[in-house]
């Protein structure tokens, strides 16, 4: 008889459960206690900052900018040291307590190479970027697929102004995002996962004034376990499709294989929509946990985005979507 060692993803768990349970349950409650202590994590979240190992932009960019109220959060800000120290990013570990090691990872120098279907191929660096592109913040609902939430004040420009000036194709339909590869990930060469974390979106939804490239958080740099230096966010998607730490940006006609739906294609897909009526298999989507406090509340479709995105989907009804 075949005996093999279930993988993370293969465990059934009842209620919230990681993307990958790989962790046990009193690991789970341990990190969520962590997470509660908000006092201590904002102190742990301000020495953080100041680690001269997380080097800070070179030149004055202004990353401390006004919100702007056209994408009102609708509730309160979660705190910075909770935001900064509760992340998912499986390079560097299952367990939600990887700030720490990803402060390993260099922020500088840091170039992303635009390839693939467009008329400008190039290679971009990141602090002309930071100096070219008009930067504003945007405070953004987080849903991740494992029913936490989190709303976070984004410094970043949209997608949709670089994504102009690199001048795609027409016969471009998707964008696809990939994460750094580096020896400071120290789950990078871990068995099943098909590093580099990669994921994608179709042109129009990149195209949607919602789609934002984030170079910076609470005023500050991105830090590394946020995705540092420069990642992705579409707030009405699941937090899976927000690639951290990206070095490359790639236009092609076909759909790209994403991280998660690689994985457990029964479980991930390649649209992952907020919807609260559609359960993930192992657990309800219906409602969201605010990290730092003990606030549970009702989700809502496209996590309360429709008005901006749901033209993107219109005729389009499959479940499928929404996972
Ligand atoms: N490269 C990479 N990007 C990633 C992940 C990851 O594991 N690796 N996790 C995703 C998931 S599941 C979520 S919920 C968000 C978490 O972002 P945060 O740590 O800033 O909260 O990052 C997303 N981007
Ligand atoms: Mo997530």
């Amino acid at each position: 008889m075949l005996i093999r060692r279930k993988r993370g993803w293969e465990i059934a768990e009842s209620a919230v459960t990681p993307e990958a349970a790989v962790f046990d349950r009193r690991r789970v409650l341990a990190v969520a206690g962590a997470a509660a202590a908000v006092g201590m994590a904002g102190r742990i979240g301000a020495a953080m900052a100041a680690d001269p190992a997380t080097p800070a932009p070179a030149g004055a960019v202004n990353l401390n900018l006004p919100a702007d109220p056209k994408y009102p959060p609708g509730r309160a800000l979660t705190a910075e040291g909770v935001a900064t120290t509760y992340n998912n990013y499986y390079e560097f570990s299952e367990s939600k307590n990887l700030w720490r090691a990803t402060q390993k990872l260099p922020q500088r120098p840091w170039t992303v190479k635009v390839d693939g279907m467009v008329t400008k191929p190039q290679t971009l660096d990141i602090d002309t970027l930071l100096k070219t592109m008009k930067l504003e913040e945007r405070i953004y609902r987080h849903r991740c697929v494992e029913a936490w939430a989190m709303t976070v004040p984004w410094t970043g420009f949209p997608m949709a102004a670089l994504i102009s000036q690199l001048q795609p194709l027409a016969s471009a339909k998707y964008v696809v995002f990939q994460t750094a590869e580096s020896p400071a990930m120290p789950n990078i060469g871990a068995p099943f996962y098909p590093f580099p974390y990669t994921d994608g979106l179709t042109m129009a939804e990149a195209m949607n004034e919602l789609a934002f490239f984030t170079v910076g958080m609470y005023g500050k740099p991105l830090p590394p376990q946020n995705g540092g230096p420069f990642r992705m966010t579409t707030p009405w998607k699941y937090g899976f499709k927000q690639v951290k730490a990206i070095v490359r940006i790639s236009f092609t006609d076909k759909q790209p294989l994403n991280f998660w739906k690689a994985i457990n294609p029964d479980e991930y897909g390649f649209w992952a929509n907020v919807n609260p009526g559609v359960p993930h298999p192992r657990w309800s989507q219906a409602q969201e946990r605010l990290i730092g406090t003990s606030e549970i509340v009702p989700t809502q479709i496209y996590n309360g985005y429709g008005s901006f995105v749901a033209g993107l989907y219109a005729g389009m009804t499959h479940e499928k979507l929404f996972m």
